[in-house]
């Protein structure tokens, strides 16, 4: 389900892009400026100028609150929520909601491609979640999480209230590469597990996604984190994706030669970054369950939410040697 932007009108549109060998492609972001604690930076951080767009269920957008809730930006950066059902009219307010959406606390819009048309008339493409908006310049400042998060951290630090760095200098060219070598293959190729259109191209990515995953298994052996001594925005991107793995991907994307509670070490990985204080609480496993089972119809045409699994995420990790 879902939509898109063309020159400023909301056209729904049910067909993912795809190329013709098969593969799920994913659109670049569009808006790409950066905040900056430059002299004259256009886009300087301020208490109470930025607003986050996100929704609950997306693991991109997840990055984003993480970071900002380790790093206790809470107070700085306001945060509105979606709707976890994406229907025809793509990513939705609700002015009553009374879960964890919320409504649109700037505009009041009902969706979300509102705020895209208000930082761009003419807007063209995929109306997507995360957004950084700016409240003094009333536009978008970025849309692409990985950005997103690293601008919070390199720049939003006079703000912060807790002392988390988690994109320190030393280490990030590490993290960088880390970063790049599980986007495609992980974060990405649960999603071209899922919206593959042909059998080889499913087949193909379910092989990369899980060499990736046996890789990271055995390196996460004997290191705690991904990179260096210490929790890192590598380990934010890993572990949006790992969460989600046993509750939706596994069933719904057909990711299913094993489990992530299967894995000897991601396992345990996977609940000590969850047991990192502050992140349990930007779970919201309702919201996930409920976006990707019911709004990709075209996965899962009755659209019925799966009861399991019971998850164990607060069992105990055993991987505090490790550091
Ligand atoms: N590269 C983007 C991807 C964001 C993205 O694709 N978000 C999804 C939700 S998980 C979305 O909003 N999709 C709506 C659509 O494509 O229509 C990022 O990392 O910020």
């Amino acid at each position: 389900m879902g939509g898109l932007l063309r020159d400023g009108e909301w056209i729904t549109k049910e067909k993912w892009e795809q190329s013709s060998d098969g593969h799920f492609k994913r659109q670049e972001s569009v808006f790409r400026d950066r905040t900056s604690v430059e002299a004259d930076a256009r886009f300087e951080p301020g208490k109470g100028r930025y607003h986050l767009y996100v929704s609950l269920a997306c693991p991109w957008a997840h990055r984003t609150l993480i970071v900002r809730a380790l790093k206790g930006l809470e107070e700085s950066i306001s945060v509105s929520v979606v709707e976890p059902f994406m229907g025809s009219g793509g990513w939705t307010f609700d002015a009553d909601a009374d879960d964890a959406s919320t409504q649109d606390h700037l505009f009041g819009f009902d969706a979300l491609h509102k705020v895209y048309t208000k930082a761009d008339a003419t807007f063209s493409g995929r109306v997507t979640v995360p957004i950084l908006w700016d409240r003094e310049t009333q536009t978008i400042v970025n849309n692409e999480s990985s950005e997103i998060i690293r601008m919070l951290d390199e720049t939003f630090g006079a703000l912060a209230t807790r002392d988390a760095i988690l994109y320190p200098e030393h280490l990030r060219d590490a993290i960088d590469a880390a970063t790049a070598d599980i986007y495609e293959p992980i974060n990405n190729g649960v999603y071209r597990c899922g919206f593959a259109s042909k059998v080889s191209a499913y087949e193909e990515s379910f092989d990369n996604l899980f060499a990736a995953l046996d890789r990271w298994d055995s390196y996460l052996a004997d290191h705690r984190y991904m990179v260096g001594d210490q929790l890192t925005l590598a380990d934010v991107c890993m572990f949006t994706t790992l969460v989600r793995f046993d509750p939706v991907y596994y069933v719904h994307f057909k990711t299913n030669r094993q489990l992530i509670s299967q894995y000897e070490h991601l396992s345990g990985y996977l609940r000590d970054i969850y047991q990192t204080p502050g992140i349990a609480e930007t779970v919201n496993m309702h919201h996930i369950k409920q976006h990707y089972y019911r709004s990709h119809t075209q996965l899962n045409p009755k659209g019925f939410v799966p009861k399991g699994p019971v998850l164990d995420l607060d069992s105990p990790h055993g991987r505090g040697a490790l550091s």
